[in-house]
């Protein structure tokens, strides 16, 4: 699947603006046969969250089936053109009808998905899509019932609405959807993984393409002054498709000092006819675990930045242009090089943004709180399909670093995680490392897994959560600075391995304030970020760390939110609290 582009021989319609609107309380949408149509009830903007627009209709909380619906005509001059929708992403769970047929359903939130679908060019059409946000309990991003919450013996059922992750499970088409015209035979896959020799000063590309049809195809690498640096030709076969490697001598590498980008262009051909054509960004760079050091182009890094979301005001997780530029801008204010996608793969153009300015990104699989009592053979299944549709998206982005494949597995039912992840991980890893060998794999560990989590054997470098000073050791930072020097050093010690802090911090509700350690207050928060960069600057394998959160974001109801996660260090619509002054400074060195 390639993502949707404008150029000589494809162009794509945004199905962006407004989309009618059912919300299907008593799940009787299909019986009522809506996936003809239906009349809409509301109308609500695409990309863009249903929960946050039509929040005042008593659908904040309502995470159940919801319908949305386009009207549209296909240009005529589209006949004889492949043509294919094209979903950035439909969250959670979404079916999609073409005039009452059932295209297909998926369960990969956050991931694009396509349906080539039967349209009449010249014709109109409806396009009807049902979301879901409750993903069955073996999903790798579990879903929960009420119910079960009581059943596993909780005091009560806590969380409204039940959701086993810390951030909102908003509904939407959260990239939008593109009406894409592409040539019958044209491109259908790119893979493309890049390298850096730096004593040699070389860069490469190892390409794959897949088209459907035979032809030859045409490769170039241009620089940004438009100089071309290298060129391949070669024959595409359909189904086998052509690996190749372009080399550039005297190449400009990437890095966050210096985001060298170049264009690779594809074209294929028949004799003189150009019967399609595609272009990448791509950056020469090499990432690599050395000891206890992550090295870009032989140069150890230090990652300083944060665990994000996708959440903003009104937007809820839709994708926007403007908030994402603001978001960038702010990460250069506070002097941060790195993020990661927490929980799960965000907006394709945050990856191009994180190119261009040379930003380094940890990206994360859509998988939090793996469950061992209830994970099953199709748990893995939809696990590893979701590390490959992330891979073969973002495989060629300069920006990423590493993969994490899973975020805090056996919060739960930690007595089975020991158990039974061993196997699990085996093929979750192994699958990965096939997939790109070119990157370091990780994955988050949760801190009550301690020191001998069965996934620090398979990471690459150890991912680490860490909450003393907050969840426990309340108020209390000298022990908490302590016991994370101890547990940093016995890790260090036991696994020899790099080792991130990829989430440490403590809410603050902006404008509270207190003269001692005090929890929820902006000091206590400044302080205890500040304290646990002094620990992790003094262990020789700390690789830096990354703050949660950059900005405070809604989670479902639950009395330890107060209505946020207020973990930012800007409040949610992006002003500084005091914790971000502070890291600005350190991070900065002013
Ligand atoms: C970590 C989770 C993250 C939460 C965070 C918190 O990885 O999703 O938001 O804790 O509690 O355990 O703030």
């Amino acid at each position: 699947m390639l993502r949707p582009q404008q150029n000589d021989c494809r162009e794509f319609i945004a199905l962006d603006g407004l989309w009618a609107h059912r919300a299907d309380l008593a799940d009787e949408g299909e019986a009522l046969g809506w996936h003809r149509g239906f009349e809409p009830e509301a109308w609500v903007a695409m990309p863009g969250s249903v929960n946050e627009q039509l929040a005042e209709r008593g659908l904040r909380d309502h995470i159940g089936a919801t319908w949305l619906m386009w009207r549209g005509q296909v240009p005529r001059r589209w006949a004889g053109r492949r043509l294919r929708l094209h979903f950035g992403s439909a969250d959670l769970l979404a079916d999609v009808w073409l005039d009452g047929r059932h295209l297909g359903r998926e369960a990969a939130p956050f991931l694009p998905f396509e349906h080539v679908a039967p349209f009449q060019p010249g014709a109109s059409f409806t396009l009807v899509v049902r979301l879901d946000g409750r993903l069955p309990e073996q999903h790798p991003l579990p879903g929960i019932r009420a119910e079960d919450y009581i059943a596993e013996r909780r005091p009560r059922d806590e969380i409204f609405p039940a959701v086993r992750y810390d951030f909102f499970p908003y509904l939407g088409l959260h990239r939008g959807v593109c009406l894409c015209a592409e040539p019958p035979g044209g491109l259908r896959q790119v893979q493309v993984r890049s390298d850096y020799e730096p004593t040699q000063r070389s860069g490469r590309l190892d390409v794959q393409v897949q088209a459907g049809a035979a032809a030859t195809l045409r490769a170039r690498v241009w620089s940004a002054q438009g100089v071309m640096l290298a060129q391949f030709e070669g024959a595409v076969e359909v189904g086998a498709g052509l690996s190749f490697t372009l080399e550039v001598t005297e190449a400009r590498a990437w890095s966050p000092e210096s985001p060298v980008l170049h264009t690779l262009e594809l074209s294929i051909h028949d004799g003189q006819t150009l019967l399609d054509e595609y272009r990448l960004q791509v950056g020469f760079r090499r990432v690599q675990v050395q000891g206890t050091q992550l090295l870009l182009n032989g140069l150890p890094l230090l990652l300083r930045g944060f665990g994000m979301h996708e959440d903003f005001p009104v937007l809820g997780k839709g994708s926007c242009a403007a908030l994402r530029v603001k978001d960038f801008e702010l990460l250069r204010w506070m002097g941060a090089n790195s993020l990661r996608t927490s929980h799960y793969p965000y907006a394709e153009e945050t990856l191009d943004e994180a190119d261009r300015r040379g930003v380094l990104v940890i990206s994360e699989i859509a998988s939090v709180n793996l469950d061992f009592r209830r994970t099953t053979a199709a748990t893995l299944a939809d696990h590893q399909g979701l590390v490959r549709r992330q891979i073969a998206r973002d495989g060629h982005h300069a920006c990423v670093i590493a993969w994490s494949l899973t975020n805090e597995p056996g919060y739960l039912a930690e007595a089975e995680y020991q158990e039974r992840a061993g196997p699990y991980f085996d093929a979750l890893f192994a699958q990965a490392r096939d997939l790109d060998p070119s990157r370091p794999m990780t994955a988050a560990n949760v801190g009550r897994n301690g020191l001998d989590d069965p996934m620090f054997g398979h990471c690459d470098f150890l991912s680490l959560n860490r909450y003393h000073g907050w969840y426990d050791m309340p108020g209390q930072l000298g022990r908490a600075a302590a016991a994370l020097a101890t547990e940093l050093r016995v890790l260090a010690e036991r696994f020899g391995k790099p080792m991130l802090l990829t989430e440490f911090g403590a809410d603050a509700i902006p404008g509270m304030h207190a003269s001692g350690d005090q929890l929820f207050t902006e000091e206590y928060q400044a302080d205890f970020i500040a304290a646990y960069w002094r620990v992790l600057s003094a262990e020789p394998a700390c690789i830096g760390g990354q703050v949660w959160n950059f900005a405070d974001f809604r989670t479902a109801q639950h009395h330890r939110r107060v209505q946020f996660n207020h973990k930012g260090v800007f409040t949610r619509t992006r002003d500084p609290k005091m914790a971000a002054w502070r890291l600005r400074a350190l991070w900065r060195g002013d």
